[in-house]
């Protein structure tokens, strides 16, 4: 019977970074701008004046104290207040697949495997810059591999769910290596002039490969021991963003056309669900939380984290067992897990057991128990 093996990761990180002061700074120039342009109607009632932002707010809500960003110009720009990433040609690699490239190419080389260990590439994430042709297609062309590629999106919980399709394949015998590769520009989608989440996302992008136990050398990788999937429809995290907005165009430049939540709500109806299924799944194992050396868990908020961790473990957890990266990150939607995965997997010795476990819009919550070879 085959099994299924992380042989490797990687992690693309844009070089550009803003900290909590630069996006505060910007956001409050901005917000001075607006309050002064709408002057008469905020003094006639008929305006609400937007609020100022703080750093300190920031960290201490989530734990966030910078993220990287394909473009910081435009983000800190008070007249732009967005990225800017030119169009490219359609005879150039778009933005995702040089990214997607660069983490495939890490990954690949951490795992030792040549291209023709590779025969299909999943890219997961939860904003894809154009609907066709695939992403994935391209970067399986720029990588040179035989065999199929498809994009596929379910929000934070996008790699995690690809994990399982990877999975899947390896072990049914549909492919032989599967790289998952989450390509994640969240600045392109964040809105920047709103105050409750202007402070939220980064951008990144991670790879990981999974290939058939006989491809990979003993003590090499991790066996992935089981994957565990959960979905539950919730409006608290939407973006009304798609393909039918030119279709009505009073709905056109409207907030719900980038990243809206309600945070307080995500974070209370989202915490337990994640402590059951990661407890649930461990059961189904026949494991107990204490045989667990590390959880990687989704980067949304360091306070959410903190509590599902201690609702797993029944105590708090150290920065050992639960690693934080979203204070130099920020989320990352779908690639925060794998990079502290990424980050935070050396120091395990065979027999050492983990989960890797993603939560978000959907709501969808993955998890994925592996254990060091
Ligand atoms: N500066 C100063 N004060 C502020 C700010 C600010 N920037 N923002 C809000 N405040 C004020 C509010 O006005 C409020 O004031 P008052 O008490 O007087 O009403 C007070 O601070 C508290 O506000 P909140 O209750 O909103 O603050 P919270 O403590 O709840 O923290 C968080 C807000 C950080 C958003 C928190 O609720 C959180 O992290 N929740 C979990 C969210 C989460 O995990 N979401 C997952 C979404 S990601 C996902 O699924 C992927 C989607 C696809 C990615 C798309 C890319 C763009």
């Amino acid at each position: 019977m085959i099994k299924a093996v992380i042989s490797g990761t990687g992690l693309y990180t844009p070089p550009a970074t803003i900290d909590n002061d630069e996006l505060v700074n910007a956001f409050n120039a901005y917000v001075e701008q607006y309050n002064a342009r709408h002057a008469d109607d905020i003094a006639r009632g008929m305006v609400e004046p937007l609020q100022p932002s703080s750093s300190a707010f920031i960290e201490k809500a989530s734990g966030i104290k910078r993220r990287h960003v394909i473009d910081r110009e435009g983000i800190l720009n008070p007249e732009r207040m967005k990225p800017y990433i030119p169009e490219r040609s359609n005879e150039e690699p778009s933005v995702q697949c040089d990214m997607s490239v660069a983490a495939a190419r890490e990954a690949m080389e951490q795992a030792g495997a040549g291209r023709d260990h590779v025969d299909a590439v999943i890219v997961a994430c939860s904003n894809l810059q154009r609907p066709y042709p695939a992403i994935s297609i391209e970067v399986q062309q720029a990588l040179g591999l035989d065999g199929f590629a498809y994009d596929m999106n379910v929000a934070c919980s996008s790699a995690t769910f690809g994990l399982q399709a990877a999975a899947n394949a390896v072990e049914n015998g549909t492919a032989r290596g599967v790289l998952v590769i989450s390509p994640e520009i969240c600045s392109g989608h964040l809105n920047f002039t709103d105050r409750d989440s202007h402070f939220i996302f980064g951008d990144a992008c991670t790879a990981i490969l999974v290939q058939r136990d006989s491809d990979v050398a003993d003590g090499q990788g991790f066996d992935i021991l089981g994957t565990r999937l959960k979905t539950q429809f919730s409006n608290n995290i939407r973006n009304n963003f798609g393909f039918l907005n030119r279709a009505d165009e009073s709905g056109e430049g409207k907030r719900d056309k980038l990243f809206v939540q309600e945070g307080r709500k995500v974070f209370k109806e989202v915490s337990p669900l994640v402590a059951e299924t990661i407890q649930g799944h461990l059961a189904s194992l026949e494991l107990a939380p204490e045989h667990l050396k590390r959880m990687w868990l989704h980067q949304a908020n360091l306070n959410m984290n903190e509590l599902i961790a201690r609702r797993v473990l029944g105590r708090d957890a150290t920065r050992e067992e639960a690693p934080v990266i979203l204070d130099e990150y920020a989320n990352t939607s779908s690639a925060g897990s794998i990079i502290a995965f990424h980050k935070y997997k050396d120091d395990f010795t065979s027999g050492d057991l983990g989960v890797i476990c993603s939560f978000g819009a959907g709501y969808s919550i993955g998890s994925v128990v592996i254990r060091r070879r």
